[in-house]
C-alpha cells in the first residue's frame, strides 16, 4: 500500500506529488496522459496500470484535475474501490459541485474532503501555500498530517461547499483586483509611462486602500453603511466618469470599469449616494432575487 495516491499529473497535480514524495512519503499516481508520469516516477512515483488500481493503492485519494465533469469522468471507473477510504477533492468547482461530488462520493462508501488551493504551484510545499478544506471532519483529522505536506491547512466545517465558496470568494478579490491593475496599466501604458516605473505607485497606493478593509467588515457585518463615511457613493460616482472618459479619450476599452459603474449608478438610484461603497454588498446580494 502507499501513503497516498495522486490522481490528475498536470502543473498543481504534479507539484502536489512532488511535495508528498519531498516528505518521504509513498505516492501513488495515475494521469490520462501516461507520459506525464515518467518525470515523477524516476522521483521514486509508483505508477498505476488504471485508475481503479490508482485508488486501490491507498487509503487517502487527492484528485486535482481540471473541472469536476472530469473528476466524474476519471473516477467513474473506480467507484466501488472507494469505499472505506479518503477522497480529497482539491480541482476548483462552485460549491454545489462539491456539494453533489459528497454525495456521491459518500454514496460509494468514502469520507469526502474538498479543497480549494490557493496557491500557484511552485509554492506547493512551503507554508505560505494555503489550502482550505470543508467536509467530512474523520476523513481530514485522519489524514491532515500528510496533507500538511502540501502547505498550510484550513478546515472550515462539515459543509463540502464551504471550501469553494472560500475559494471562489478569494478569486474574485483577485480578479477583481487585478482587473483594475490591468486597466492602470493600459491607461498609463498609452502615454508612453512604462509599467516598471508606475508600478511601485501602484503597489503603495493599492496598499493603503488596503488599509480600511477591516474597516469594511465591520460596517458590513452591522450594516451599517452610513456612519463616519468619508468617501461617500455620491462622490465617488462622480469620480468613477472620469476614468470612463479618461479611457475612452486614451482608446482604451471600458470594458474592465463599465460594470463598477453601473453598480455605482443603481445605488444612488436607491438613495445611497451619502452611504458609504460598503453599502453595494446588499445592492449585489439583491440581484439574486432580481435576475
Ligand atoms: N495551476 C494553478 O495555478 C492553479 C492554482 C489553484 C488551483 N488550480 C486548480 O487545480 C486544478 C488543476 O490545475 P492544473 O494547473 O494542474 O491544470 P492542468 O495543468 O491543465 O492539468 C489538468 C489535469 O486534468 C486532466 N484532465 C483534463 N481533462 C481530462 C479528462 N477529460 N479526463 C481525465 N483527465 C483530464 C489533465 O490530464 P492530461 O491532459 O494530462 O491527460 C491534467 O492531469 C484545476 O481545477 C485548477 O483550477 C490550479
Amino acid at each position: 500500500m502507499s501513503d497516498m495516491t495522486v490522481i490528475g499529473l498536470g502543473a498543481m497535480g504534479t507539484a502536489l506529488t512532488e511535495a508528498f514524495l519531498d516528505k518521504g512519503h509513498v505516492v501513488t499516481v495515475w494521469n490520462r496522459s501516461p507520459a506525464k508520469a515518467h518525470a515523477l516516477a524516476a522521483k521514486g512515483a509508483v505508477v498505476a496500470a488504471s485508475v481503479e488500481d490508482a485508488v486501490r493503492s491507498s487509503p487517502l485519494i487527492v484528485v486535482c484535475l481540471l473541472v469536476y465533469d472530469t473528476v466524474h469522468e476519471a473516477l467513474a471507473p473506480a467507484r466501488e474501490a472507494l469505499s472505506g477510504r479518503t477522497l480529497v477533492n482539491l480541482t476548483n468547482g462552485t460549491p454545489e459541485q462539491a456539494r453533489a461530488m459528497s454525495q456521491w462520493a459518500v454514496t460509494h462508501g468514502a469520507n469526502y474532503v474538498d479543497g480549494g488551493i490557493m496557491a500557484v504551484p511552485p509554492m506547493i510545499g512551503r507554508q505560505h501555500a494555503l489550502i482550505l478544506y470543508s467536509g467530512s471532519r474523520q476523513g481530514f483529522d485522519t489524514h491532515s498530517e500528510q496533507l500538511d505536506a502540501l502547505g498550510t491547512g484550513k478546515y472550515l466545517g462539515e459543509d463540502a461547499g464551504l471550501a469553494p465558496l472560500y475559494d471562489i470568494s478569494l478569486l474574485a478579490g483577485m480578479y477583481g483586483l487585478f482587473g483594475g491593475v490591468l486597466q492602470a496599466l493600459a491607461l498609463t501604458g498609452s502615454a508612453g509611462i512604462p509599467a516598471e516605473e508606475f508600478m511601485p505607485l501602484l503597489m503603495s497606493w493599492l496598499q493603503a486602500m488596503q488599509g480600511g478593509l477591516p474597516k469594511w467588515a465591520e460596517q458590513i457585518d452591522a450594516g451599517d453603511h452610513t456612519s463616519n463615511v468619508v468617501s461617500n457613493l455620491g462622490m465617488q460616482a462622480e469620480a468613477y466618469v472620469n476614468l470612463i472618459d479618461a479611457s475612452k479619450a486614451a482608446g482604451i476599452s471600458t470594458e474592465l470599469m463599465l460594470p463598477m459603474q453601473s453598480l455605482m449608478k443603481r445605488g444612488v438610484a436607491a438613495g445611497k449616494a451619502n452611504a458609504d461603497l460598503t453599502s453595494l454588498v446588499e445592492l449585489l446580494q439583491l440581484a439574486k432575487q432580481v435576475d
